[in-house]
């Protein structure tokens, strides 16, 4: 799937690739809990930690001498909206974790945002080719409103798992439900099985 070093996000590749129960929106809603923080990117870090070899904090710079890759792909919110073709630039999962290196207890990763939002998600699916830390979206640096300076980008899962304003990547040996997660949706979330809601409340 890698051309030059564009990846391109297998579901893009579907004949049909809306996902059941979803419509397709050309603009880009804005959703989120809370209050959008605006994030110097002179103050941004980038904590990774947990069961990893070498614990790293890194700032934009540092981020940025990173391997840039983009990742072309669709998003699906689980409020029912989908929109496709997006183009995003940033540093891969993967590059991520080889730079701390990750113990073998490691299953699962809990993306960190700004103000205590956390969203869980297995080692397995963090650590696909398309799941990428992202800075810029169809050419633009990525606004506050989006998730800027920041945020985390997971094209094959609904779009709640894509945290904003992203400050921290912690690899644990057992699952920590996060925010959205522990408020009622799913603990996975794959758009094409519908899985939408846990099923501890619905
Ligand atoms: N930090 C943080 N990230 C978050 C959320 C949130 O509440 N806080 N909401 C999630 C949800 S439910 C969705 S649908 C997407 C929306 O991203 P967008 O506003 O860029 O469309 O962000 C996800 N990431
Ligand atoms: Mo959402």
């Amino acid at each position: 799937m890698a051309g030059e070093n564009k990846i391109i996000s297998p579901d893009t590749l579907r004949q049909n690739r809306i996902p059941p129960g979803q419509h397709l929106v050309r603009d880009w809603p804005v959703l989120h809990y809370g209050s959008v923080p605006h994030i110097k990117i002179e103050e941004w870090t980038l904590h990774l930690f947990g069961l990893v070899n070498e614990e790293k904090k890194l700032n934009f710079k540092e981020f940025q001498a990173l391997p840039q890759i983009k990742v072309f792909s669709d998003i699906h919110c689980v409020t029912t909206w989908s929109r496709l073709d997006n183009l995003w630039d940033g540093v891969s999962a993967g590059t991520l974790a080889g730079l701390a290196g990750l113990k073998p207890e490691a299953e699962y990763v809990i993306a960190h945002g700004a103000g205590g939002f956390t969203t869980n998600l297995p080692l397995a699916d963090f650590l696909q080719e398309d799941v990428l830390i992202v800075t810029r979206h169809d050419g633009k640096p990525l606004s506050a409103d989006h998730g800027g300076p920041v945020r985390l980008v997971v094209p094959r899962l609904y779009f709640w798992k894509s945290a904003k304003w992203l400050n921290g990547l912690e690899f644990t040996a057992e699952d920590h439900p996060g925010f959205w997660e522990r408020a009622g949706y799913h603990n996975h979330g794959d758009p094409w099985t519908e899985e939408r809601y846990g099923r501890s409340r619905f």
